[in-house]
């Protein structure tokens, strides 16, 4: 009998192991990705903007055209590239070190100017490249490498930053949302998101960004399983899933 193929790894994506770590949330938010960009027939004229972080090598073994910016940059040079080829989709891709932090300033000028680019966050809570160093998007009372006891923003480690919630104010954003890919059923509703993202970008509406909440099992200190179950138990509640602008408009998280 003839089997239907209804899953498996998308042609964008070199046959080569994954540089990931076994339980980590980047390879996922790869898969759809890829999934969409050969939905829309994208590959051929889009820009992957790679970070400074544990995706920078995305460049080895997506089949795609990759800007690789200085730590932080991404939405600089993703503004140049789609002001210079406003017909080139322009898909910028950050971690929370990368976004949250050293290129904070970046992030919120770029989404306030109303740049025509779309941008995931793979938010992680910690800088996973580097060895686990406390990030602006870590939980209170998370341990990290440079946090041992846990965040605490008595001592002046600060609380964490709520990245969605900042820039649901700006005038330029039309397309914000916040999801996780922990669960099957949250990868599609994943998809959804960053689905409607590129639509507003192919559309020329505006600056567009799915934050994604990922887990980093080897920096957490946690087993693959029990690092979903953090995800779920842990983030969410500090980070609400849902929608935060839709055409433009602020709606409530979550509806
Ligand atoms: C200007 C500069 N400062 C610091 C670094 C070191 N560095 C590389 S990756 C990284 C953090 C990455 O964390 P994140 O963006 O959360 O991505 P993840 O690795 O967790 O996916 C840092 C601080 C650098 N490469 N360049
Ligand atoms: S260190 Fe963390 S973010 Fe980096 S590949 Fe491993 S699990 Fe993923």
């Amino acid at each position: 009998m003839e089997m239907e193929k209804i899953a498996g790894r998308s042609s964008l994506w070199d046959a080569k192991p994954s540089p990931y770590c076994p339980g980590c949330g980047h390879g996922v938010v790869h898969r759809v990705l890829c999934e969409l960009i050969e939905e829309y027939n994208l590959a051929d004229n889009c820009v992957f903007m790679a970070p400074v972080g544990c995706s920078i090598l995305a460049y080895t073994f997506l089949g795609l055209d990759v800007c690789q910016s200085a730590h932080g940059r991404t939405p600089a040079a993703a503004t140049g590239i789609k002001r210079a080829r406003p017909d080139t989709f322009v898909l910028a891709y950050q971690g929370d070190g990368d976004l949250a932090s050293i290129g904070t300033a970046e992030i919120i000028h770029a989404a306030n100017r109303g740049e025509n680019i779309t941008t995931i966050f793979v938010n992680n809570a910690i800088y996973g490249m580097t060895g686990g160093q406390m990030a602006p998007t870590t939980l209170a009372g998370q341990t990290a490498t440079t946090c041992s006891n846990g965040r605490d923003a008595s001592l002046g480690m600060g609380n964490p930053l709520r990245v969605c919630e900042m820039l649901q104010s700006l005038a330029g954003v039309t397309y914000l949302a916040r999801t996780t890919v922990h669960t099957p059923a949250n990868v599609i509703k994943t998809k959804i998101a960053i689905k409607k993202a590129f639509d507003v970008q192919l559309k020329r509406q505006g600056f567009s960004l799915v934050e994604i909440l990922s887990s980093c099992p080897v920096n957490w200190g946690m087993q693959p399983v029990a690092a979903l179950d953090f995800v779920d138990k842990k983030m969410v509640p500090q980070y609400p899933l849902g929608e935060f602008k839709v055409g433009g408009v602020s709606v409530t998280p979550g509806a």
